[in-house]
């Protein structure tokens, strides 16, 4: 335990998200619901304010471990939202616990509800092209797949993690046929691909996309080819705090994740930006669990969906 009475358990889970062990925002989103509700369920004790100093040490780690997507701030805001106003250590962790419950459950049954309205826009024939790996535009095209449809994929590398390789993995499981592209092949082979779908870290009050590196570009060679560019995302990627102003910070990475710094002359740099914001304007659609919406909705579905309140709470940081 560290000296904010944060669990091992905590720990681990919030440096497995930093070295992107535990990856992609609806997974770190869940796993973090599920830290907090470890933490508050491994109190024994019956003092209110230590149960306190734990979550918030907890709450401040978990923040801390990746700082781009949104989905983690949402996540932690949701299970200790109310946790202040109660009087007794019971009530605080029943609350944690059964907060963290809610969200966990809700999070994957969006992802599933995505799946059944996102396939409706896929017909049998269909060539998808997706960019890295997104639970939530594979479950697009599995729920197409389990359909009977005949889909099949281009899935981009995704250097330097090659998260491309999990999805081909993923989709040759489901016996989806997929077609795996170095990045950079994109334009080229975009005049093949009827759809493209990826899912977002964080969508900002303006619509705009932060998704992985190289997304806009996607984005932008799917405009020129007049191909429909289509975002499959929960409602908790949307951001309040863009609503208050704040812009989202472009986590980069260690350079030595692109180049051995061996390999390069003296004095050359390197920079590592892992991830990108696609403008709104070059996004079709955005498949929510609440239905297929505009980008230029997004501040209206943050105010429906997380509350008046989350834009209060993103005002107080
Ligand atoms: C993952 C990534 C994914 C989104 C959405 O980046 O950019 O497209 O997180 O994924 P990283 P999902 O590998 O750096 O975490 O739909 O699974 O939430």
């Amino acid at each position: 335990m560290d000296t904010d009475g944060v669990t091992l358990g905590l720990i681990e889970i919030a440096d497995s998200i930093k070295s992107m062990e535990i990856r992609g925002a609806g997974l770190i989103a869940r796993s973090a619901a599920e830290a907090l509700r470890q933490q508050a369920q491994e109190y024994q004790g019956d003092d209110l304010a230590e149960l306190h100093r734990r979550l918030e040490g907890s709450r401040r780690s978990l923040i801390s471990s990746r700082p781009t997507a949104i989905s983690l701030w949402n996540a932690v805001q949701a299970t200790l939202r109310g946790s202040s106003k109660a009087t007794e250590t019971e009530e605080l962790r029943a609350l944690v616990i059964s907060n963290a419950d809610r969200f966990i459950e809700r999070s994957s049954k969006a992802v599933e509800i995505i799946g059944r309205i996102g396939s409706k826009r896929l017909k049998s024939g269909m060539a998808v092209l997706t960019h890295c790996n997104s639970k939530a535009a594979l479950g697009v095209i599995k729920a197409a797949h389990a359909d009977g449809k005949d889909i099949s994929v281009y899935a981009t590398e995704s250097r330097p993690w090659r998260q491309g390789l999990l999805t081909v993995r993923d989709l040759s499981a489901a016996q989806i046929p997929s077609t795996l592209i170095i990045d950079s092949a994109v334009r080229w082979i975009m005049k093949e691909v009827d759809i493209v779908l990826v899912g977002a870290d964080t969508i900002c009050s303006n619509g705009a996309l932060i998704n992985k590196i190289g997304t806009s570009q996607v984005a932008l060679a799917a405009e020129e080819a007049r191909v429909p560019f289509i975002v499959c995302a929960e409602t908790y990627k949307f951001s309040p705090k863009t609503v208050m102003g704040e812009l989202v910070e472009i986590e980069e990475r260690d350079a030595r994740e692109i180049v051995d710094p061996r390999e390069l002359p003296a004095g050359v740099k390197v920079r590592n930006p892992v991830f990108d914001s696609t403008p709104a304007e070059h996004i079709d659609s955005i498949v929510t669990e609440i239905g297929v919406v505009s980008p230029y909705a997004a501040y209206e579905v943050i105010v429906r969906e997380l509350g008046q309140e989350s834009i209060f709470e993103a005002n107080e940081g």
